[in-house]
Order: structure tokens, then sequence, then C-alpha cells
């Protein structure tokens, strides 16, 4: 069995922090589950695009409110406490927030720990490891 607590990983490699958010890695793929699980703090007024060619993600909202667009098809989408995407097709889409998100997001294939966007708003498949 695996226990972890979210504080005590904040204050280790777990932590990735950008410009737009920061993300603590939970699972990873060396604790071989076959995802990953992370608790992603996204700032508020930040629009961050993202194109996760090489993952599918699924996300739920904690707490705080914003919006999801496709940029697949142009739906817009709401984020409030409670909902759930999952971006089962690789999609294109640009997440705002209009105040601090606290997200829950899991990855298949899971992240290997220091994975930040590129680009295109990817993370590579194989990205180095926390330590
Ligand atoms: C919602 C989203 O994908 N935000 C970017 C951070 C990502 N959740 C991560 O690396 O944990």
């Amino acid at each position: 069995m695996i226990v972890r607590n979210l504080q005590k990983a904040e204050a280790t490699r777990r932590r990735v922090v950008t410009d737009n958010w920061e993300s603590t890695r939970l699972l990873l793929k060396s604790d071989g589950m076959g995802f990953s699980f992370h608790i992603t703090t996204i700032y508020a007024g930040t629009e961050t695009k993202m194109w996760y060619q090489n993952h599918l993600e699924s996300v739920y909202c904690i707490s705080g409110h914003g919006q999801i667009e496709s940029l697949e098809d142009g739906s817009v989408h709401p984020i409030t406490p409670g909902t759930m995407y999952a971006l089962d097709r690789h999609d294109r889409h640009v997440l705002r927030a209009s105040s601090e998100l606290k997200l829950a997001c899991v990855f298949n294939p899971p992240l290997n720990g220091l994975e930040v966007h590129d680009e295109t708003g990817a993370y590579p498949l194989e990205a180095q490891a926390v330590g």
C-alpha cells in the first residue's frame, strides 16, 4: 500500500511550479499504478493552452471557478466544484481560471515526475523522474 500526505509531498520535488499553475504529483510512473495522480492549483486570472498529445487526462474540480474551451469544436464549459472533464481524444483546449482552481488530475500513461508543458502544450512521453 502507498500512503502519502499532500502537505509533505509539497515540500519535495513532487511539487512542480510554473507561471500559470503548480502541481503536486502524489502518484507517478515509478509507483507502478499505470496512472499518475496529481493535485493541481491553477492560479487565478490565468489562461493555459494545452494539448496532451501523448496522454489522456481526467480532471475533477475540488474548488474554484473557471471554464474550459475545446479548441476542437469551440465548445465552452463552466468549471465549478464537482465538475469533471476528461480529455479522451487528446483534445486541444484552453483552461481559464476566474478564481484559483484546485483540481485532482489523473494521467494515463503516468507522468515520470518533472514534466512541464512544451511549446505545443504537451508533456513528452519520457521526462525526467523525481529522484
Ligand atoms: C489541468 C491541467 O492539466 N493543468 C496542468 C497541470 C497538470 N494537471 C499536471 O501536470 O498535474
